[in-house]
């Protein structure tokens, strides 16, 4: 499918901020990023180098190919949370009851990630964070789908996300990454409990598969490594992700919010920069992507910039690839 290059937009110049996520309240469009620091780690493939102490809330006034950015300053920093150790990646935030859920992974006094909830008023918040994180959550990068009444959290990300440290949602004493022919690391979904502050369930892992219903293998270029981000279209559920050390964002299709999601493709080639991470809003009639890269800070992996253009489906509902600039 021929490459697009569309119009991108660099959202915050001011500051290094990365892994938008996107929701549309009350008619406005709120971006929950995280919030990205200079720092001395060496780059490592534990992500170090990703040292987020805090994060704030923008705002969109109107078109976001054009409409002004509010910053509404921070809504959350890790000093204000009991059980916090170091690295606040990439959070999702959902509206219930007139109340707003953010859900951030963060890494505890033990090294551990685990997911935790702090809740507000308003979308901008402050947000004030549960004394404990949620029990049973591990794991990294977050993505919150409201279905009908039911809430889904969807999370996980390998390597320093930590994924490949659990199976049947129970620690192994070894990590278990799969490698060549064997399938590929699956991202789990839960759904929320009525109170928003639990899982209701076991999470279930989210399977990619192939035309033949076969999971992405894991030496597959296109398979799960992070970043999962659910949105609906045309009665459909669309799971994208990125694909990490291959660098792409990719998407798959299914019929609920557990899947299984068949592979169609690529919606953004690489960017300049390691990761890339992303959100997919509709907005006045228009489809969005949202996500970051590291022009702006000369490459730097861990200074991103947030950036957005439009999106496009095919008839079929295919959404037409972009080219991230990279390599
Ligand atoms: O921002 C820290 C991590 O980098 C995120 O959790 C990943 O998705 C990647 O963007």
């Amino acid at each position: 499918m021929k490459l697009q290059n569309p119009e991108k937009r660099y959202l915050f110049p001011e500051d290094y901020m990365a892994d938008p996520s996107v929701h549309v309240f009350d008619g406005k469009i709120y971006i929950y990023p995280s919030h990205d620091w200079e720092c001395a780690n060496v780059e490592n493939d534990n992500g170090d180098q990703y040292v987020m102490k805090d994060m704030h809330v923008l705002s969109i006034d109107g078109d976001p190919m054009t409409g002004k950015v509010t910053d509404h300053g921070k809504a959350l920093d890790i000093a204000d949370i009991p059980w916090a150790g170091r690295q606040l990646w990439d959070c999702d935030c959902v509206e219930k009851d007139g109340k707003y859920y953010l859900y951030f992974p963060l890494k505890d006094k033990n090294d551990i990630f685990r997911i935790g909830v702090a809740v507000a008023d308003r979308p901008e918040g402050p947000f004030v964070a549960q004394p404990d994180p949620i029990r049973g959550s591990y794991s990294i990068d977050i993505c919150v789908l409201k279905d009908g009444e039911d809430y889904y959290l969807y999370f996980g990300g390998l390597w320093g996300g930590q994924l490949q440290r659990y199976k049947d949602n129970k620690a192994l004493e070894f990590p278990e990454l799969p490698e060549g022919d064997a399938p590929s690391l699956p991202s789990r979904c839960v759904r929320l409990s009525k109170d928003m502050l639990q899982y209701a369930e076991e999470p279930r892992p989210i399977q990619v598969v192939d035309e033949e219903g076969n999971p992405l293998k894991a030496n597959d270029p296109h398979r799960f490594f992070e970043a999962s981000w659910v949105h609906k279209y045309n009665g459909k559920y669309y799971f994208s992700y990125s694909t990490g050390d291959s660098h792409l964002l990719c998407y798959a299709v299914g019929d609920n919010p557990y899947g299984p999601f068949v592979y169609q493709g690529e919606i953004l080639t690489p960017v300049v920069g390691w990761t890339t991470h992303h959100s997919i809003i509709e907005y006045e009639g228009k489809w969005y992507l949202f996500h970051h890269d590291s022009v702006p800070s000369g490459g730097k992996s861990w200074l991103r910039s947030l950036k957005v253009c439009e999106l496009h489906y095919d008839a079929d509902g295919k959404i037409l690839p972009i080219d991230g600039g990279g390599n």
